[in-house]
């Protein structure tokens, strides 16, 4: 799988956590396969309970990721010495949770880190950013944070971190229209983030349909359809340094015979 990773720039000041980095330019680094799709980023995801760390990819730039993502990336030329991880902070999601961040394409300004429960860490960087317009596992986390403050309270979510945010409609697809995460969760009555078989089941839809026959509602690349916009806003991303390009290796395949 190639990914683009989404540099989401920590806006200043820097918690306590984060201090002995100023200085520096640090990102919380998302994995994404629908680049096209930035324009509508709500916020960002964290895993509360994950393990993450701030690793040094050059001279001036921090990426913050897993630290199974740092390796990956010190073996694909980013990381400050060759195949060696360099981590200067070691942190968790809770750690993370609450941070303003400016990320790349999106019409929102500022937008923050926030918890998803349901994030894998053996996939991606074990940080996702959040488009609730076209995938319905953010729309779902994003709504289960609106409608239900007992979980805002239990990982110190502030209000106005979330509430603000409103699905930002940035592509048509005919059958579901301009919200398609919304309109299928809704059709398969998806109640939340947890309700794992249907979204998976929402996510293979959304997916299909949005790369065959989605049109971009915004952007430079208006009007055209998804399959036409996405490698030239992948492009885009990567040679303005808003993003780079990031290789999942192949997952082992045990063997039957041990
Ligand atoms: C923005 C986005 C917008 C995404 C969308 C999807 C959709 P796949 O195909 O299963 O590999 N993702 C990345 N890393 C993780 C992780 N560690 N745990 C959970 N989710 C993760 O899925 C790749 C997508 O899963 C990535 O692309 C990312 O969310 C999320 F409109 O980035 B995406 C219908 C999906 N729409």
């Amino acid at each position: 799988q190639e990914y683009v990773l989404i540099k989401m720039e920590v806006q200043q000041p820097f918690p306590e956590k984060l201090k002995s980095l100023e200085g520096r330019k640090v990102f919380l680094a998302a994995a994404t396969l629908r680049p096209e799709t930035m324009y509508g980023q709500t916020n960002c995801w964290v895993l509360p309970e994950g393990n993450y760390g701030a690793y040094e990819i050059n001279d001036t730039d921090v990426f913050i990721l897993t630290e199974r993502a740092a390796l990956n990336l010190a073996y694909q030329k980013l990381s400050r010495e060759p195949e060696k991880p360099s981590c200067l902070v070691k942190l968790t999601g809770y750690d993370l949770i609450g941070l303003p961040l400016k990320s790349p394409l999106a019409f929102n300004e500022v937008i923050y880190s926030l918890p998803m429960l349901t994030i894998l860490t053996d996939k991606g960087t074990g940080i996702v950013t959040s488009v609730p317009s076209d995938s319905p596992d953010d729309y779902m986390a994003l709504h289960d944070l609106i409608s239900k403050p007992a979980l805002r309270a239990k990982y110190g979510v502030k209000d106005e971190w979330v509430l603000p945010f409103k699905v930002i409609p940035i592509i048509n697809i005919p059958e579901f229209g301009d919200k398609s995460a919304e309109t299928v969760c809704t059709n398969l009555q998806i109640k939340s983030q947890n309700d794992k078989d249907k979204l998976a089941e929402a996510k293979k839809l959304t997916y299909l349909k949005g790369f065959t026959e989605g049109t971009m509602l915004v952007g430079e690349f208006k009007g055209k359809k998804v399959q036409e916009a996405k490698p030239l806003i992948k492009a885009q991303l990567v040679d303005s340094g808003l993003g780079v390009l990031y290789s999942e290796p192949e997952k082992k395949v045990m063997s039957r015979s041990g």
